[in-house]
């Protein structure tokens, strides 16, 4: 008998057709919904749906920016298991503060590629005075008056005003009169406490860090968020986080972007743990731009999923790159081996070889520029 191949088009489960209904429809998805979504691993479904909102919402634009990274210091309290990045004490191998000269220095070397900001963020130094964040800030803006500094993640305000004896209020409010512009999303994790009792013990929790950047949004002060994926949390604790998120941003409209963060095992305390893979990460992008329905930016740090899966991500929700990233550290100490930086050439090939175009944006995403 000749064997007959039978193709046979799986049907999506119930729940999930009635998930693609609702997206079509833009309706909001609720909470047992978006459980549903995370549990989903139906990635060309997902696909599908997080790329038409990601039209929807942009067309077929994609952002980058012309930034680079400086952390001022990697000296850090905090215990972390993730993180390769943080040296305990000064004089450890590998531990680097910056003197203000010395920061002033870096940036003036970073002025000719043209850049429009600096992401600056440190660890939670034991021994540095409040003054010496000022002083940074301060000199940074007056060698590059028009650089954006996207700095201090909610963590370190966290930690400053218990360290200094400030509000999160004055924190932020001394921050932006030195000079800070905004602040990016690190530090978020995954806010269940099971999650953050393992993997981040002793730093701001979840209702601080989302108390922080409530503060931030009412003082006028734009924020990213985040979410760390790949180490202990299970789908519904990822789901509860993105929800968390959503339930901020309905009541306060700051976050401009929101940037999935995949595990990089090596040198941290968890390296036994296996890394997500682009299949999960993929999933993520679309789970996260199917449930965040009112965060405007879902952006690749293509940094720590590499350049290709970012551009292959730009085709399951995301329409952002971020950016041209100079001298990263974080992701390159835990194990990433992407490049030390994009040229805004290549950027704009991977962009335009995924059918989108390209448009530079400054941190608020305003339009810089259409490249040629
Ligand atoms: O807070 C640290 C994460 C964050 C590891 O807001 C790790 O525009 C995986 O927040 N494996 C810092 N993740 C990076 C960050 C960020 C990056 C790009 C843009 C923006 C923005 C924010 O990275 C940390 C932590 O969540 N992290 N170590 C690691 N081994």
């Amino acid at each position: 008998m000749e064997a007959t191949l039978e193709i046979r088009k799986p049907s999506p489960p119930p729940s999930l057709a009635r998930i693609a209904e609702k997206v079509r429809e833009g309706v909001r998805l609720d909470e047992a919904e978006a459980v549903e979504v995370f549990r989903s691993r139906d990635l060309l479904q997902l696909g599908q749906l997080a790329n038409l909102i990601r039209e929807r919402l942009h067309g077929d634009r994609t952002y980058y920016n012309k930034n680079f990274h400086l952390n001022l210091t990697n000296v850090c309290e905090a215990s972390c298991r993730f993180c390769a990045f943080a040296r305990l004490e000064e004089g450890m191998p590998l531990a680097k503060t910056f003197t203000v000269e010395e920061a002033v220095a870096f940036v003036k070397e970073q002025l000719p590629n043209g850049p429009t900001e600096v992401h600056m963020v440190n660890g939670l130094h034991p021994g540095l005075p409040f003054e010496y964040y000022e002083e940074a800030l301060r000199a940074v803006k007056a060698t590059a008056p028009e650089l954006h500094i996207k700095g201090f993640t909610a963590v370190e305000i966290h930690y400053y005003a218990g360290k200094y004896g400030m509000s999160y209020e004055e924190v932020i409010k001394r921050l932006v009169a030195a000079g800070l512009g905004s602040i990016p999303g690190g530090g978020a994790e995954i806010f269940a406490p099971r999650v953050r009792k393992k993997i981040c013990k002793d730093k701001a929790n979840a209702e601080e860090w989302l108390e922080i950047h409530r503060i931030a949004h009412r003082l006028g002060v734009k924020t990213n968020c985040t979410m760390l994926y790949g180490t202990v949390e299970t789908a519904e604790e990822r789901a509860d986080h993105v929800l968390q998120l959503r339930a901020l941003q309905d009541e306060t409209g700051g976050f401009q972007a929101f940037i999935p963060l995949a595990f990089h095992n090596e040198n941290s305390p968890l390296q036994r743990l296996p890394e997500p893979t682009g299949f999960d990460n993929l999933l993520v992008y679309a789970q996260s731009r199917i449930v965040l329905d009112n965060i405007p930016h879902l952006k690749a740090y293509w940094v720590q999923v590499g350049e290709k899966l970012a551009q292959v991500a730009q085709s399951f929700g995301v329409n952002d790159l971020d950016g041209t990233v100079v001298s990263e550290k974080i992701y390159k100490m835990a194990g990433a081996v992407t490049p030390n930086l994009l040229s805004v050439g290549d950027l704009c090939h991977l962009i335009r070889e995924a059918g989108r175009t390209p448009v530079e944006r400054d941190t608020v995403y305003n339009v810089v520029g259409m490249p040629l």
